[in-house]
């Protein structure tokens, strides 16, 4: 097993809050390093795809959060419990990606303030009901007692609950968002309250991305 783990990325969540709550969830240690803007050209080239988040792993580096996540998954066995398992899980760590960058996309929107808002309400009234639907239909098929695939704690769980939380975080869902989709709202809550996520979720650093 590893035994230094070191996560790079910029001061936000964005793609690395996944990874973050997955050594949380995991109870591993890593260092959260949080390149700063204006270093980041001279860093961008000493990187595998002049891209962040990227993991060293004593000493090695790996770069492309997709990959990253399903290598800590496998480690902190949250991959699933057989082949099929593992695959269902990947499906979801593949669409909470998706879903994640129309979110970043979103936000790095460049219009008019009306072009933006008509973006907002889009993604809002279509696009969010639309995945959730998804979630929650993957849910019922795959899932069982809060959680996503099978009967435990899977880095499915997480990667939903990550990206959930992301739009919690900027007001796009609010308290009675999830009312309609049982399965997302109980795999939400299963990380949620998961001991180790609690306290992190008190503690972490405030963040605009
Ligand atoms: N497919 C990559 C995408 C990574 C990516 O686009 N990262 C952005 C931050 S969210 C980045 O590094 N932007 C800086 C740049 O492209 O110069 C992954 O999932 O890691």
């Amino acid at each position: 097993m590893p035994q230094s783990f070191k996560l790079v990325y910029f001061d936000g969540r964005g793609r690395a809050e996944l990874l973050r709550l997955t050594f949380v969830a995991a109870n591993r240690k890593f260092e959260d390093v949080r390149v700063d803007v204006m270093g980041w050209p001279s860093l961008r080239t000493t990187t595998p795809w002049g891209t962040l988040p990227l993991l060293e792993v004593d000493g090695r580096t790996v770069a492309q959060s997709n990959a990253i996540a399903r290598y800590l998954a496998r480690s902190f066995l949250l991959a699933g419990q057989d082949k099929w398992q593992e695959v269902l899980v990947d499906s979801v760590i593949e669409a909470a990606s998706d879903f994640l960058a129309k979110i970043l996309h979103i936000g790095e929107f460049k219009g008019n303030d009306l072009e933006k808002a008509d973006a907002v309400h889009k993604f809002k009234e279509v696009t969010v009901p639309s995945v959730l639907s998804n979630f929650d239909r993957f849910i019922s098929q795959h899932g069982n007692n809060g959680f996503t695939v099978g009967n435990h704690m899977t880095i499915a769980d997480i990667a939903i609950f990550s990206v959930l939380d992301n739009l919690f975080h900027h007001g796009i869902l609010d308290s009675q968002s999830l009312e309609h989709y049982p399965g997302v709202k109980a795999a939400f809550k299963s990380v949620k309250t998961q001991p180790r996520i609690a306290a992190y979720l008190n503690e972490r650093p405030n963040a605009s991305f």
